[in-house]
């Protein structure tokens, strides 16, 4: 799976087959069955954590001099997507992993990626990503968190804002202003770790879905780090975390597909085996056109994770525009999905008796975080007009 983003052919290599059908063996018997109580309880799965570590699942993006499985953006998403079919809470590990580590892989320097990247590689270490802020979300660059050098290193105060697997990580790759005044290039990026003085965690947010995985606030008071904790250049920490986005946007498309692909499967199963009016209801022409646009829709957005999987990995020119787009069209097509199949299985779906609730309360994050679905058009639309 390393290194092969030659799938111009629209077929996946036997490696990568071979992937998804090891990930959905794991998930049939180790995630599958817990996934409802995952979300009844809201507590981080560290059972489904370990059987992924186990299986080398769990940061599969790490390359191989760093002690990780070496697998391609492709295979990245075939983890998330087979996971997220079942449950997306857990489908976040590998997720967050990804987002938490790329600003590493993208821009730090050779001593941080040899510190951290092989913690998570063991999972010994999971990572996250703190960007928004509590009054700097879609406008990321407003943010207010300062960083200042000072004793040999950097002081940081402020704070960060919906941040995934807060609590869970040992690591967080933290954006903050070092040079107020001038907007995003002012703005570096850091490592902090979940022990440094100073660091803290804000209450866990109570949510409409994805509850096995936290999502807090963290807290910087006079957190001091050492200076060789800055990820790149001063300056360039917006440029980091907006690269990292392209390339994770992908991932998130990726948890889109999953997450409809469960609700389809679902709602397929029900409408053959539901009886009213004396026939199935799958015979009614209602329900099938239900359907057959689901898996029309479902079909034409994993396509196009793919092709932007494709772009994530050789960093074509054109990830950014292919980034926003498959995930603002995978998780807009995961929401009617998900919604569809609550309807397809009508007051059965509204119960938590079956899975589709929670699909689609679960899908609706894919349209919001990591930017959301309104700013990946905006992103879309600068690339139009840069041509
Ligand atoms: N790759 C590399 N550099 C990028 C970039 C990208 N994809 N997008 C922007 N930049 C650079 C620009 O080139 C510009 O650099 P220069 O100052 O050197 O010209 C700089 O970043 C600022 O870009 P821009 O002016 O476009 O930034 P804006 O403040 O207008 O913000 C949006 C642009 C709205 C697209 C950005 O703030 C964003 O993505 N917001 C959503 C954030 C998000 O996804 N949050 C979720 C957090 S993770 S759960």
């Amino acid at each position: 799976m390393a290194g092969n983003p030659d799938f111009h052919d629209f077929m996946l290599s036997e490696e990568h087959e071979a992937l998804r059908a090891a990930v959905r063996d794991l998930v049939a018997d180790k995630i599958a069955p817990r996934a409802s109580e995952i979300d009844e309880t809201a507590e981080f799965p560290w059972d489904v954590y370990e059987a992924l570590r186990d299986a080398r699942f769990h940061a599969i993006h790490i390359p191989e001099q760093y002690g990780g499985e070496g697998g391609d953006a492709l295979a990245a998403c075939l983890v998330i997507e087979e996971i997220s079919r079942a449950c997306m809470s857990s489908a976040l590990i590998p997720s967050v992993n990804k987002l938490g580590t790329l600003p590493l892989m993208v821009s730090g320097s050779e001593q941080l990626k040899a510190e951290y990247l092989p913690k998570v590689a063991s999972g010994e270490a999971r990572f996250s990503y703190a960007l928004s802020e509590r009054e700097a979300g879609s406008d990321a660059a407003s943010m207010k968190a300062r960083a200042v050098a000072g004793d040999g290193g950097w002081v940081l105060n402020g704070q960060k804002s919906w941040i995934s697997n807060a609590g869970i990580s040992t690591y967080y790759t933290v954006m903050a202003v070092t040079e107020p005044g001038i907007g995003s290039r002012g703005i570096s990026a850091f490592v902090v770790h979940a022990d440094d003085p100073g660091f803290s965690l804000g209450t866990p947010e109570r949510k409409l879905g994805i509850h096995g995985s936290p999502t807090r606030e963290i807290h910087f008071e006079d957190c001091w780090i050492p200076a060789d904790r800055i990820i790149g250049e001063p300056g360039t920490g917006f440029k980091t975390a907006m690269t990292t986005l392209d390339h994770t946007r992908v991932t998130i498309g990726a948890q889109a597909v999953g997450v409809a692909q469960g609700a389809l499967d679902v709602a397929l199963a029900y409408a053959q085996d539901r009886q009213q009016f004396g026939k199935p209801i799958s015979s009614f022409q209602g329900i099938q056109f239900m359907l057959a646009d689901m898996a029309m829709k479902l079909e034409a957005a994993r396509q196009l994770v793919y092709a932007a999987a494709a772009r994530s990995e050789r960093d074509a020119a054109d990830l950014t525009f292919f980034g926003a787009a498959a995930k603002c069209f995978a998780s807009d097509v995961a929401m009617e999905i998900t919604t569809d199949a609550v309807q397809v299985l009508g007051g059965a779906g509204y119960t938590k008796d079956w899975p589709v609730e929670r699909y689609m309360r679960d899908a609706k994050i894919t349209q919001i975080y990591e930017g959301t679905n309104q700013v990946q058009r905006i992103v879309m639309a600068k690339r139009l007009f840069a041509r």
